[in-house]
């Protein structure tokens, strides 16, 4: 009876170290970074904070990138799981600056200890130089810490602008999918932001879209698509079919109400 107890209780202490130490260290292979890109590290100080941030590819282009930021005790090294984050994305083009449309991670609570974010980057660093302040607020405590990214025009645009018929304002269009196109239905997204200011960039939800595969070579389109609703936070998602392999133009018209606000606007898709 004692002996069993014992043995009970060596058990249990092995189960408590075998939690107790997966929480701590990752499994190798299962980094919940494999596959990402580390474009830069630094301090929080004020926050006492090591901030890590990556992307999913290794190059940045024009349009919507995410981000994902990983958060650590600058004293223990251990990760910190609960923060609040707050993006400025800035273009210092010399005799101006202005920022872009971003999104702050949606939750203080790390997703897979990961803060996922995102910047639409306006335009290249051709143009100007791109910086991001990451602010980070933890246990009370507020530091920040600021980065230069490189941002590259892709071959096909995946970001739009128009001026709106229907109130004269700008609009940006972002193309978030499909980003690995196959031939068959498609997840269609895009994000839609107004530009309120050269500081200001929110999201709009307010959109209309009708959209309108084609393949120009050829002269034809393609059926069964679904045009993208909006989903909140300027997000717009549908379905976008391609029935063979190709350069496609995925027309876009943007109604506001009964009124048209652009149909001037397409991406180039080609797999
Ligand atoms: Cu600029």
């Amino acid at each position: 009876m004692k002996k069993s107890f014992y043995v009970m209780l060596s058990w249990a202490s092995i189960i408590v170290l075998f939690f107790s130490s997966c929480s701590k260290t990752e499994i190798p292979g299962t980094s919940p970074t494999a596959g990402y890109t580390k474009i830069t590290e630094g301090y929080a100080t004020g926050a006492a904070a090591k901030v890590e941030v990556y992307t999913t590819a290794p190059v940045i282009y024009t349009g919507y990138t995410n981000l994902y930021i990983a958060l650590y005790d600058s004293v223990s090294g251990s990760r910190i799981e609960n923060a609040n984050i707050q993006l400025t994305p800035m273009m210092d083009m010399g005799s101006m600056q202005h920022s872009s449309p971003f999104e702050n991670p949606a939750s203080a609570q790390a997703v897979n200890h990961l803060f996922p974010c995102s910047v639409v980057f306006l335009m290249p660093s051709a143009a100007g130089n791109w910086s991001v302040s990451v602010a980070v607020w933890v246990n009370g405590k507020w530091g920040s810490f600021s980065f230069p990214v490189t941002v590259t025009d892709p071959v096909k645009s995946t970001l739009k602008s128009f001026t709106a018929l229907n109130n004269g304002t700008k609009y940006f269009v972002a193309l978030i999918n499909p980003m690995q196109p196959h031939v068959g239905i498609n997840d269609m997204e895009i994000a839609i932001y107004k530009k309120e200011s050269m500081m200001s960039y929110p999201a709009e939800n307010g959109f209309t879209v009708l959209m309108e595969p084609e393949m120009p070579a050829m002269g034809h389109g393609s059926p069964n698509n679904v045009n993208p609703v909006a989903i909140g936070n300027g997000h717009y998602k549908g379905k976008v079919n391609f029935t063979m392999t190709g350069l496609w133009q995925v027309n876009l018209d943007f109604m506001m109400g009964a009124d048209l606000a652009d149909d001037t606007q397409f991406f180039e898709i080609e797999f």
